[in-house]
């Protein structure tokens, strides 16, 4: 393992918006400010000799870009910085990402507690493509303490929870879920694409993995697919590495720097994003055609004090129901301009998008109804806008619905 060499020495010990600019940044021989992008697949070696080391571990440097790139690792020890974990893992997607951080930590015969309401193919992967592996699961709503706890089998090894979790925002407490993982024997997991390092650091509250979709809040700018896995001990890194290195689901080194980029900008970002998202939910809880909002800044939030508890902020996720419920939902959507009717989110624009019939289609309705996903459920990602315009373009539609 190569020993860091940031600009900034003691960038551990800095503020999050210092650690947002600083992180990850090495010197290099030009004295670049801005890390070069090694758009190499390959490293040539000295001799025969050095290139045996290399492969054995003997000798540090780079071999192979699926094993290790200089532009990736800059971007990687960023988020490894942000989110307080030993090392990180960039992975070509967040499904990557999740896939890995499983197959690293489970085998045949295993069990895993996971989140009831996840992204769709989150919940598909578990099901599916592990269940095919003979890894059991129990989906379970992680907000109950004890529905977790009695969800837990002796072969449990991971607990996986998303929170805020998509689309429902239903918040999980990560050091009560922490404890029970690790009274018996099991790893928390926790996605934290929802809110990202600036508003929730689940490594601070018991988690011992952390994954992102780098799509989103960290990448901000819509034009990457990405993802990371964060270790919290260093002890762990290796065999990550290693089972990330056989999947072979890797980010590619210009796609690196793009999050790289868009890191410095995040605690910008995210927060004028929550400030924006925080009187469109109470508008929207206000409005007479308005049934329901979920956002973890509004007191009504069932689980509002477990998140000021652990968050540091309310994210830019808000989901609601439209009294009219699917057909009122659809209309809002197709009239909508400023929001884009897309999915994805945590990007700079704002998004607004149907879970039942989009990210959370493969999910069947049958498990939808089991997590809340309703089918007049209507999710917005609420971008950087101006906050009046933004305004006036969810009231136009609703005058329509
Ligand atoms: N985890 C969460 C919480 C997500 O929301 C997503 C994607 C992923 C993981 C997967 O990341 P990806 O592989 O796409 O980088 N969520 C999406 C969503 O809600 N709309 O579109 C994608």
């Amino acid at each position: 393992m190569k020993n860091w060499r940031f600009i900034v020495k003691n960038i551990r010990e800095m503020g999050l918006e210092t650690k947002a600019v600083h992180a990850g940044i090495e010197e290099n021989e030009a004295g670049a400010v801005v890390p070069p992008i090694y758009q190499t697949s390959t490293f040539k070696f000295e001799n025969v000799q050095h290139g045996a080391d290399l492969f054995s571990g003997k000798g540090d440097g780079y071999i192979y870009t699926r094993m290790r790139n200089p532009t990736v690792e800059a971007m990687e020890n960023a988020i490894a910085v942000l989110e307080g974990g030993a090392h990180a893992l960039g992975c070509g997607s967040g499904m990557a990402a999740i896939h890995t951080a499983l197959a690293s930590l489970l085998k045949t015969g295993d069990h895993v507690v996971c989140s009831e309401s996840v992204y769709g193919p989150t919940s598909t992967l578990i099901r599916t493509v592990m269940a095919n592996f003979g890894i059991e699961n129990s989906m379970v709503d992680t907000s109950n303490l004890d529905a977790v706890r009695s969800a837990v089998r002796p072969s449990t090894r991971v607990i996986f929870v998303e929170t805020p979790a998509n689309p429902t925002l239903v918040i999980s407490d990560l050091d009560g879920i922490a404890e029970i993982a690790h009274a018996n024997d099991a790893l928390l997991v926790v996605d934290n694409t929802f809110m990202g390092p600036v508003m929730q650091r689940p490594i601070e509250h018991g988690a011992d993995i952390v994954v992102h979709s780098l799509t989103k809040s960290l990448n901000g700018h819509a034009d990457v697919v990405g993802g990371v896995i964060v270790v919290k001990d260093a002890e762990r890194y290796p065999h990550f590495r290693t089972t990330l290195n056989q999947i072979g689901g890797v980010i590619d080194p210009f796609n690196s720097f793009l999050v790289h980029r868009g890191l410095k900008t995040l605690p910008l970002r995210v927060r004028r994003a929550a400030e924006n998202a925080l009187p469109i939910a109470e508008y929207l809880e206000k409005h007479p055609k308005v049934q329901w909002v979920r956002y973890p800044g509004l007191p009504s939030h069932p689980q509002y004090e477990i998140g000021r508890k652990q968050m540091d902020g309310h994210g830019a996720m808000i989901s609601f129901e439209l009294a009219g419920g699917l057909e009122a939902g659809k209309t809002m959507m197709n009239n909508v301009h400023l929001f884009l009717l897309a999915v994805s989110l945590g990007g700079v624009e704002s998004l607004i998008q149907h879970p039942a019939s989009m990210t959370h289609a493969t999910m069947g309705k049958e498990l939808r109804e089991q997590a809340n996903i309703t089918d007049g459920l209507v999710r917005l990602s609420v971008g950087i806008e101006n906050l009046e315009d933004l305004m006036a373009d969810l009231d136009a539609a609703l005058d329509l619905c």
